[in-house]
């Protein structure tokens, strides 16, 4: 059996002994353990290699032993790496090279040559430790800047081995890259991967440079990097797949007991619970007032101006009442690309120029200690705590704090009430991957307020764009950000976070790693890797999707939705897809039509309780909903709407064509065992699904010869489809079906889906239709003929041969044809569609892609980012500051940066 063997630096799981002798196994957390460890968990042939945090120096040999059965119980493979490995390999060339060149820190940088051997050596072990269990046909997934020459090392040794890589961190434009004493080197380790990951399309073009500049090596239409030349040629897929979290589970965390008492508390010290604040405020204020004015007292020897005391205090009693007391948040790990000097600036900058603030917002700064042992992180630390320190000896008063401070690792579920205390997320590093604080605020906050103030600098400012984006170098701008979303409404909080949250809720971890994976098979099956659909391509499609007014979708069933299955009765639709079209079909600027070869009895009988189109038998009958007739019952359970069916017009008379064409399969019945006729009402099929293939293969052949000669002059065409040839009459294709659709005006995004031969001719009606757009925009068309057909499949007939309009809107434009058309193969084999993807799970993804995008858009916000709300203060301050002029913070840093 074929497994998932998935390498990362660490394991997901630590071991500690305990006194008994046994060991208590404790679950990492962080991004990689939560967004793979649910598949790892969940499926008993996924196998997970990582550094056990053993030193095996340190430790006897019995006990390395029983330590390796330990981990292996949890389908754990450890590696033991010496002290010296760590400090060579991880600490060293990982840590100390490649993480600050890789976040724009090369400053922070060093070069040393003894490390980089180390690290050489450290990847030849994980992978000698893989080469001993590994199996040709098993999939490698290696994670991080830990192991970038793993790949070769193991693709040297199984050519036909299926590897991935992910890269959890940013990657470095070229000329950074560039500065890598070995850079080369480490590219050619990637380079025996078939599948490189990326957060963003940005770090893809990056990485792609690099490539071209220091191997030579260029990418293909489909982004693929070809090596080799003649049989022995492979290619190296680059993709971006933006890391998600478990949206579920922070959102469930939020609401634990344990998450409120967090929140409540945090409320409480910054005055939102209690009148205690704004009560001592106010005599604070009054106290430091009055002794000013008195003589001889310690106050009095000081004058006005030298008393900033009297005016924060009055100024912080007078401006606001507690019931507008703000909490701003931050979580990281104490790290230096995370941004907080400069954040901390920022802050000190929004409480100087808006004094109203002082007193009514409070800093909850979780700083999570990392790497303590390092200068540099030592370093920060001491800057951190010195600022914190300035800013609260600048503006403290008696009852208010502006910065509550903790360096402590805490569990989750207080980090999510500190979540859901914050008004505002303050999330700015200058310089990260993905950064998932920025998303699980928002889980966090689901269906809530709160405003999250996001660096431009992350990958995840690439998705959640209407946030707050800045530059997290320039302090003017953050300072403005910040006091723009603390003053920010709460239904404009709500209606923003809506949108991002229903994009958040879909691309989940899991879907992240469903997704890498999926990607993986297909680019490694060479009859699936042209046409891939990349990454940037579906996000262009799912804008296409939220931009477009009224949208048609044309999806085959088998083998488009579901697997092909040996008996075709048994391709039955589960719960959960009829759930997905009843999603589908329920979007109101959406019509969604099943284009299929099956009778209508059937898709009626699995389909006919949807709100969706329905085209049978290759478009010789079809049917919609009569509109009104969607209803729910009491247990808001969908009632079966009503519909009547349509057959296609000029069609050969059965009764004349149907006992010749069966007499000639039937031969083939009894040629190949297992193999039937299906009987439609306008076609016939011969099924060898479930035959001899090889026996079925040469019989097909035979057959199609001989109804090749019958066919033509009973007006019907014979088609090799999956595992069936099927007749039918030759003025009947799904192509002709859907054209009346497509040239009807109505759509402006059309969508075609289909696995099969028959489903090319859909293909061909959605590209010619987009292909005409541009006549028809130029000429005035005369389509009365198109009006008419779409008239005849939207106007339908009711059980009682009345008729209806099945569909208020009128066309829009009569001539108009779809200005953004899709099409996709699914699976293997020659296409004329734009795009392919691989199964029909991808067609399920893609599909909760666009369910996701259009409440996303139904929340508010739409695709686009929005212009920020201008505060009233802003705009006050805004006349009033010069400063917007000065060269940005950034810039300046940059200059340092250059000249060091
Ligand atoms: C790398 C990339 C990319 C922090 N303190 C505590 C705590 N955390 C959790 C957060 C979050 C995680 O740690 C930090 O994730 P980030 O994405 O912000 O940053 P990195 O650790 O640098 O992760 C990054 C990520 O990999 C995934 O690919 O997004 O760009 O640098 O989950 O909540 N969690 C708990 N207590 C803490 O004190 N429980």
């Amino acid at each position: 059996m074929a497994r998932l063997i998935i390498v990362s630096n660490r394991l997901p799981v630590s071991l500690h002994a305990k006194p008994d002798g046994t060991y208590a196994m404790k679950q990492s957390i962080g991004g990689l353990a939560t967004a793979i460890g649910p598949y790892h968990k969940s499926h008993n042939d996924c196998l997970w290699v990582g550094w056990s945090s053993i030193d095996p120096d340190a430790c006897p040999k019995s006990e390395i032993k029983s330590v390796t059965e330990e981990f292996k119980s949890r389908r754990c493979v450890p590696i033991f790496l010496t002290q010296k490995e760590i400090d060579g390999y991880y600490a060293g060339y990982a840590n100390d090279t490649l993480w600050p060149l890789f976040h724009d820190f090369a400053h922070e940088a060093t070069f040393d040559s003894s490390t980089w051997k180390v690290y050489q050596e450290v990847n030849q072990k994980f992978a000698d430790a893989i080469i001993e269990f590994v199996n040709p046909d098993d999939t490698v997934w290696i994670q991080d800047y830990h192991l970038m020459l793993l790949p070769a090392m193991l693709r040297s040794r199984f050519p036909k081995l299926k590897i991935g890589w992910f890269l959890h961190i940013p990657f470095p434009s070229p000329e950074i890259f560039h500065q890598l004493p070995n850079g080369k080197e480490l590219l050619e380790g990637l380079m025996g991967a078939d599948l490189l990951g990326f957060h963003t399309e940005d770090f893809c073009v990056n990485f792609l440079a690099s490539v071209r500049a220091l191997l030579g090596l260029e990418v293909d239409k489909d982004g693929r990097i070809p090596i080799g030349s003649g049989t022995s040629q492979r290619f190296v897929t680059v993709d971006a797949f933006p890391i998600g979290i478990d949206y579920g589970l922070y959102r469930r965390n939020a609401h634990s007991s344990l998450a409120q008492a967090m929140r409540h508390g945090i409320e409480a010290v910054s005055g939102k619970r209690t009148r205690r604040v704004s009560t001592s405020l106010t005599a604070e204020s009054e106290a430091a007032a009055e002794a000013s004015d008195q003589e001889e007292n310690w106050w009095s020897a000081h004058t006005s101006d030298e008393l900033p005391e009297v005016e924060l205090a009055q100024s912080a009693a007078a401006k606001r009442g507690t019931e507008d007391n703000k909490v701003v948040v931050s979580v990281d790990r104490l790290d230096y690309t995370k941004g907080l000097p400069e954040r901390l600036r920022a802050f000190d900058l929004m409480l100087s120029r808006y004094p109203e603030w002082v007193g009514h917002v409070t800093y909850y700064l979780l700083a999570t200690p990392t790497r303590e042992d390092v200068e540099t992180y030592r370093k920060l630390k001491d800057q951190v705590d010195q600022l914190v320190g300035e800013i609260n000896g600048k503006y403290s008063l008696l009852s208010w704090t502006p910065i509550h401070y903790i360096t402590r690792s805490l569990p989750i579920k207080p980090v999510c009430g500190i979540y859901t205390a914050g008004d505002v997320a303050l999330v700015t590093p200058l310089r990260d991957g993905m950064n998932l604080v920025a998303k699980e605020y928002l889980a966090s906050r689901d269906g809530r307020d709160g405003a999250l103030v996001l660096s431009d600098e992350c990958g995840a400012a690439r998705e959640l764009t209407d946030a707050f984006i800045v530059n997290p170098y320039d302090t003017e701008a953050v300072c403005e950000a910040l006091h723009s979303a603390l003053e920010i409404g709460s239904d404009e909080a709500k209606r923003r976070n809506a949108a991002m949250q229903a994009r958040l809720k879909y691309r989940t971890a899991g879907l992240w790693s469903a997704e890498f994976l999926s990607t993986l098979r297909q680019v490694s099956d060479p009859r699936m890797a042209d046409r891939r659909l990349q990454s940037v391509q579906r996000d262009h499609l799912v804008h296409e999707w939220g931009q477009s007014k009224r949208k048609l979708v044309l999806c085959d069933y088998d083998g488009t939705l579901t697997q092909i299955v040996r008996t075709p009765g048994r391709a039955k639709p589960t719960h959960r897809l009829l759930d997905l079209l009843r999603e589908v079909g329920s979007i109101p600027d959406v019509d969604l039509y099943l284009v299929s070869g099956r009778t209508r009895e059937t898709m009626d009988e699995w389909f006919g309780c949807l709100p969706i189109g329905l085209i049978a038998e290759h478009g010789a009958w079809h049917t919609k909903p009569i509109e009104g007739t969607t209803a729910k019952n009491a247990d808001g359970r969908t009632i079966a709407p009503k519909r009547y069916w349509r057959r296609a017009d000029g069609l050969p008379d059965p009764d004349e064509w149907r006992p010749i064409i069966e007499t000639i399969m039937n031969k083939s019945v009894a040629r190949v065992p297992q193999s039937f006729i299906e009987y439609k009402s306008t076609d016939l099929a011969w099924h060898y699904r479930m035959s001899d293939q090889k026996l079925a293969q040469e019989q097909r052949e035979r057959l199609v010869d001989e109804l090749q000669k019958v066919c033509p002059q009973y007006g019907l065409m014979v088609m090799r489809n999956a595992k069936v040839i099927e007749v039918c009459p030759a003025n009947v294709s799904k192509g002709e079906a859907v054209k009346p659709l497509l040239e009807s005006g109505r759509y402006d995004f059309v969508l075609a889906l289909g696995d099969d031969t028959t489903d090319e001719t859909m293909f061909a009606s959605v590209s010619g239709c987009a292909s005409a757009r541009n006549k028809a925009d130029t000429h005035d068309v005369d389509n009365a003929g198109v009006v008419k057909m779409v008239d005849s499949m939207e106007t339908t007939t009711t059980v009682d041969g009345s008729s209806a309009e099945s569909n208020g809107s009128k066309p829009a434009k009569k001539s108009a044809a779809p200005s953004a058309a899709w099409t996709i193969k699914v699976g293997a084999g020659d296409t004329n569609a734009r795009s392919r993807i691989a199964t029909p799970t991808d067609t399920g993804r893609l599909l909760g892609y666009l369910v996701a995008e259009s409440e996303a858009v139904a929340a508010g916000t739409g695709p686009a980012p929005k212009a920020k709300p201008k505060s009233k203060s802003k705009a006050k301050k805004a006349s009033k500051s010069k400063t917007s002029a000065k060269p940005t913070p950034k810039a300046a840093s940059k200059t340092k940066k250059a000249s060091k």
